[in-house]
């Protein structure tokens, strides 16, 4: 895939490995905009990041002298601003069952995959040092995901994509099961066909499968040596970060 970089590349603050970032990132890749990834967790984040992201979260976009929060935000303003691949359909119909998909995605998906499995089995334990609460990640498994899949079952195509062309509903959806995969869960394709196919396919697409290599070095090298680790593997990152050496805790846990 060959991606234009714009004159000025735009600034993406926040990890490879989260869910909202991937999904930015894939959005940026799809429409040719070039980008510098500064690669923190939320948790690790200055006063500068605090103040250019008021609930403590990541992504942050940097355009210039202009700066917004929220991944959803950052892709509307994207799309409106900068030509290419369009990131939701042209029918007001589609437009708004795309956005609608897109918040079911970043707001029930988010809390399923990301707070009850990702945050309770992998960021619980490494960055705070507490114990996964099984009890929560039980329910998510056996009760609520269940739910949210067979949902999704009845709203995804048998084939290609939501909207014709890919875009940020479909990315936003399959972002999410690359994190529960990496807290250990896959889609039962027996009993969830259409959304197993609908995720590999999406998950494939080049402007998201070229992420996977870097989320693979974040997730593997150790704090010190990420930032070269991430170069050496081909990300193009910012000159300066906003990063910490001491995590701080965001909104969600205070
Ligand atoms: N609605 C936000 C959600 C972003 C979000 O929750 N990001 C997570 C990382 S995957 C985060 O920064 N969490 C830290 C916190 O909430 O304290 C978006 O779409 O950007």
């Amino acid at each position: 895939m060959h991606f234009t970089a714009v004159e000025r590349p735009l600034t993406i603050i926040g990890s490879y490995v989260s869910p909202y970032v991937r999904k930015v990132l894939a959005c940026m890749n799809l429409k040719g905009i070039g980008y510098e990834v500064d690669p923190i967790t939320p948790f690790f984040g200055d006063e500068e990041f605090r103040r250019r992201s008021p609930l403590c979260r990541i992504p942050v976009l940097i355009d210039g002298d202009f700066s917004i929060s929220d991944s959803s935000v950052i892709c509307a303003y994207l799309d409106e601003k900068y030509p290419g691949h369009a990131l939701l359909p042209a029918d007001p119909e589609d437009r708004a069952r795309a956005r609608w998909l897109e918040e079911f995605a970043d707001t029930r998906l988010g809390d399923l995959f990301i707070w009850n499995l990702f945050y309770q089995k992998v960021v619980r334990p490494l960055v705070w040092g507490e114990p996964t609460d099984d009890e929560r990640v039980r329910k998510s498994l056996e009760e609520d995901i269940p739910v949210a899949l067979d949902y999704l079952e009845g709203e995804l195509p048998a084939d290609g994509f939501l909207f014709g062309d890919i875009g940020v509903a479909d990315i936003s959806i399959a972002s999410f099961f690359r994190n529960g995969a990496y807290a250990g869960f896959e889609i039962d394709a027996a009993r969830w066909p259409r959304t197993a196919a609908f995720v590999r396919r999406t998950l494939d697409h080049p402007s998201i499968a070229a992420l996977l290599p870097l989320e693979d070095v974040q997730r593997n090298a150790s704090i010190k040596g990420r930032r070269q680790a991430l170069i050496d593997a081909g990300a193009r990152l910012t000159e300066t970060t906003l990063g910490t050496q001491q995590a701080r805790r965001g909104m969600m846990q205070l």
